[in-house]
């Protein structure tokens, strides 16, 4: 069984937003042994525990209550909502904190020789992307009839394959839609990583000791910027 007193942390075990999150938790004071391929590691000076786990895990981890906080990115974070929202199932979250790192956008992107003319251009096209809930939001609320492709890889191939028109996808430097042929043409949604908290109460002792983090985390924050 594990100790319910302890804050449970959700964290990407191993991507994009790892070692700035653990960075963070250190640089707030917090100890740590992290050991390779375990689920669990143990903080040594304060009663918290961090869960590893696929980025893709991590909101429905909070909105469960499962854990009691995470790191993740908005993308993700909107998606999971989105999803668990149109299945009835808990979405809820507090955001604590924006943070730093995790920078990207969700964009439209198209072959390089496809004429495009406005948002309009995508009616009857087939897109294809790792975020279907939010592509379709974005088609719903700009009255475009396409159709959202659900790939979760290598979603840039897509045009290529003969599978999709477009592609919906994160971009940060832009260097792979042009390597793929690709040019990027509507941003859909704008991404940083958040620290999040779930919403159900929790115990006295586990707000007390947020509440005593969140400042040393707005420290380090500030002293980057
Ligand atoms: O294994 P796990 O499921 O945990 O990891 P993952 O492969 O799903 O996620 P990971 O580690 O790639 O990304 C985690 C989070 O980092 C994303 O959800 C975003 O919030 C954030 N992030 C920031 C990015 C990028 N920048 C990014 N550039 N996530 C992915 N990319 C990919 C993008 O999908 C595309 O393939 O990088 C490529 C584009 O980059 P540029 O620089 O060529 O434009
Ligand atoms: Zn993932």
């Amino acid at each position: 069984m594990s100790d319910s007193t302890r804050l449970k942390i959700a964290v990407q075990k191993k991507g994009r937003l790892s070692d700035d999150s653990i960075a963070l938790l250190k640089a707030i004071g917090i100890k740590l042994q992290i050991r390779d391929r375990l689920l669990i590691a143990h903080s040594t000076n304060q009663p918290i525990d961090l869960l590893l786990v696929r980025d893709d895990d991590i909101p429905g981890l909070v909105m469960d209550g499962v854990v009691d906080m995470g790191f993740i990115g908005e993308n993700e974070l909107e998606e999971k909502m989105l999803e668990r929202q149109s299945s009835n199932r808990p979405a809820e979250f507090k955001t604590l904190r924006r943070l730093d790192y995790g920078g990207c956008r969700l964009s439209i992107a198209i072959p390089n020789e496809m004429q495009y003319d406005g948002i309009k251009t995508l009616n009857g096209s087939k897109v294809a992307t790792t975020y279907p809930y939010l592509l379709e939001r974005y088609f719903k609320e700009n009255n475009i009839d396409a159709q959202a492709v659900m790939l979760t890889g290598s979603v840039e191939v897509a045009p290529r394959a003969g599978v999709a028109d477009a592609i919906c996808d994160l971009v940060s430097t832009g260097a792979t839609l042009e390597a793929n042929g690709l040019r990027e043409q509507e941003v859909i949604f704008e991404s940083k990583a958040v620290l999040i908290q779930r919403a159900q109460p929790l115990s006295d002792d586990k707000q007390a000791l947020i509440n005593r983090l969140l400042p040393r985390v707005d420290g380090v924050l500030q002293a980057k910027e």
